[in-house]
C-alpha cells in the first residue's frame, strides 16, 4: 500500500462556463504553421489546441468580475468605475496618482516620453521587448544590470531578478547620475524566466540610488507573483500577506506601470501610477493625445470595473499559489523526462532551454523559433520564442543581438487550463525531445522594423 507522502493543493474555484477548443490533425497543423511563416504569433487561434502563447489578456475572469462588467458607467468623463479603480490603485499599489491606459505599453510610452531625454541611459534588470523599445524611441540606451546568474538557465539562484549594484554603480561612474532618469525594475523578470527580485536587493538598490539622487520606476505587471516568491523564499516574509508585501515593494518606487492583462486577470487594461504630482500632471495631459480622456484612458467603464475587482482577487494567497503551483507542476513533470528548462521554475511560465534542447542548431538558425513550431506541429500546443528573434537588432550596429538565453516560453493563462491540459503539453514536449536530432533549423525570410518576433516570417532550411 502506498504511504501518504504529501497533500495536494487544488484551485480555489470551480468551472462555470466552458469554451470548446478544436482538435486538429498533424497534416492540418503542418499546413497552418507553414502558412504562418513558422511564427506562432501568426497562427489563427482556432488552429491552436492548448494556447500557452501568453498569459496576457488570456485569463478567465471570475463571476464577480463579469458581474462588474454589467455595471459599467460608460460616461465619457468621470465614470464611477474610474474612481473605484483609482481607490484600489491607492489601496494595493500605494500610489496616490493614477492614469488608466488601454494596456501596459501605452503606460510605458508615457513613462519613457516624460522621463527620458535624448542621450540618456536606462539601467534595468534585463530588458523587456516593449519596455526597451519605448525607452529607445524616447532616445535612451538600455543597459542590463541584472545579476549574472539570470543569464544562466541552470543557475538555481532563488532571486535571479536581482540587480547587481556593482554593475549599476559602474554605469553611474561612466555616464554620470544626471544621464540616468530612473532605474527600471521589473519583477518577476519575464525574459529571465519569470524570476523574482528579493526585498533585500530592492532595498539595497533603493539606498544606493538615494545617494545618487536617482529614482526607481517599477514594471509591476506581475508584481503579485514577485510578492508570492518573497513570501515563500525570503526570510522574514512568511507571515506577511501578499497585500502587505506588494505594498512594501511599491513603497520603494517613485512610480510604476502595469499591464493589467496579467495579475489583474482581465482581458484588457493598463495602469500608470506615481507619487510624483508633476509627472502625474504630464501623464494626465499626454494620455488625452494617445489614449483618451484621463478618466478612461482607452478603456470602457466596464473594463475598469473588471480591473478594480481583479485587483481584489489577485492578492488572495490561494489564487496566487494555485497559479504558480500549476507552473511548478508542469516543470516537475518536464523534469521527469530530463527536458532542459530555466531553473528555478518561474512565476508565469516554463521557459524551455532551446539551446540545450536543440544543441545541434547554431543560434542564427533560430533554435527557439524552430522548437516552438515543432511543438505546435506535434500537438497543437502554442508557445512563443524568447531568444534571438525577440532580442531584435542593435539599433547602433544593425546586427542581431545574440542573447545568452534562447528560450521557448510556455505561458499559463490564469484560471484557464486543467492539470490534464498540462499533462498533454508535457507529453508532447517529451515526444519532440525524443525526436530532437531530426529537427532542422529555420531561416528568416521577412523582418519587420519594430518588435520583429510578432510578425517575422521564416522558412525551413
Ligand atoms: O502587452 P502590454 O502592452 O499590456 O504590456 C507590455 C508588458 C510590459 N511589461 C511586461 C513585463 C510584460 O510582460 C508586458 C507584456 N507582456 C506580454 C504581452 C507577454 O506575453 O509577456
Amino acid at each position: 500500500m502506498k504511504k501518504l507522502e504529501k497533500r495536494s493543493w487544488a484551485e480555489p474555484f470551480k468551472i462555470k462556463v466552458v469554451e470548446p477548443i478544436k482538435m486538429t490533425s498533424k497534416e492540418h497543423r503542418l499546413e497552418a504553421v507553414k502558412e504562418a511563416g513558422y511564427n506562432t504569433f501568426l497562427l489563427k487561434s482556432e488552429d491552436v489546441y492548448i494556447d500557452l502563447l501568453t498569459d496576457s489578456g488570456t485569463n478567465a475572469m471570475s463571476d464577480y468580475q463579469w458581474a462588474g462588467m454589467m455595471i459599467g458607467d460608460e460616461a465619457y468623463a468621470g465614470s464611477k468605475n474610474f474612481y473605484y479603480l483609482w481607490d484600489n490603485v491607492k489601496k494595493f499599489y500605494g500610489m496616490p496618482y493614477f492614469v488608466p491606459t488601454h494596456q501596459g505599453r501605452a503606460a510605458e510610452h508615457m513613462v519613457s516620453q516624460i522621463l527620458i531625454k535624448k542621450g540618456d541611459y536606462v539601467p534595468g534588470n534585463m530588458y523587456f521587448t516593449t519596455t526597451r523599445l519605448h525607452q529607445e524611441l524616447a532616445g535612451a540606451t538600455f543597459v542590463d544590470v541584472i545579476i549574472d546568474e539570470a543569464h544562466d538557465p541552470g543557475d538555481p539562484h532563488p532571486f535571479k531578478g536581482n540587480v547587481d549594484v556593482n554593475k549599476l554603480d559602474k554605469l553611474v561612474q561612466e555616464v554620470g547620475a544626471d544621464k540616468i532618469p530612473y532605474v527600471c525594475i521589473a519583477g518577476p523578470v519575464n525574459m529571465a524566466g519569470g524570476q523574482p527580485f528579493s526585498m533585500a536587493n530592492l532595498k539595497e538598490v533603493k539606498s544606493y540610488c538615494d545617494t545618487k539622487g536617482i529614482d526607481l520606476w517599477f514594471d509591476a505587471t506581475r508584481a503579485v507573483e514577485n510578492a508570492y516568491f518573497i513570501k515563500t523564499r525570503e526570510e522574514g516574509y512568511a507571515d506577511k500577506t501578499i497585500t502587505e508585501i506588494l505594498f512594501e515593494i511599491c513603497s520603494y518606487f517613485e512610480g510604476l506601470w502595469v499591464s493589467a492583462k496579467k495579475d489583474l486577470m482581465v482581458n484588457i487594461g493598463g495602469i500608470f501610477a506615481t507619487k510624483n504630482k508633476d509627472v502625474f500632471e504630464q501623464a494626465r495631459n499626454l494620455v488625452v493625445v494617445y489614449e483618451g480622456l484621463h478618466t478612461y484612458g482607452g478603456l470602457a467603464g466596464r473594463d475598469m470595473e473588471a480591473m478594480a475587482r481583479g485587483m481584489e482577487e489577485m492578492v488572495q494567497y490561494d489564487n496566487v499559489r494555485a497559479r504558480i503551483g500549476q507552473v511548478e507542476y508542469c516543470g516537475n513533470r518536464l523534469e521527469e523526462f530530463g527536458i532542459p528548462f530555466v531553473k528555478p521554475i518561474g512565476g508565469h511560465a516554463i521557459f524551455l532551454d532551446a539551446k540545450a534542447f536543440l544543441d545541434h542548431l547554431p543560434q542564427d538558425q533560430f533554435p527557439a523559433q524552430t522548437l516552438a513550431a515543432e511543438i505546435y506541429i506535434d500537438s497543437g500546443v502554442r508557445g512563443m520564442e524568447r531568444g534571438i528573434v525577440s532580442a531584435g537588432r542593435d539599433p547602433k550596429t544593425g546586427d542581431h543581438r545574440y542573447p545568452k538565453l534562447e528560450l521557448v516560453r510556455l505561458t499559463f493563462p490564469r484560471r484557464v487550463y486543467t492539470q490534464a491540459h498540462i499533462d498533454v503539453t508535457v507529453e508532447s514536449i517529451a515526444s519532440v525531445y525524443e525526436n530532437r536530432k531530426n529537427i532542422k533549423g529555420l531561416k528568416m525570410v521577412y523582418e519587420p522594423k519594430y518588435l520583429r518576433f510578432f510578425q517575422g516570417r521564416f522558412d525551413r532550411l
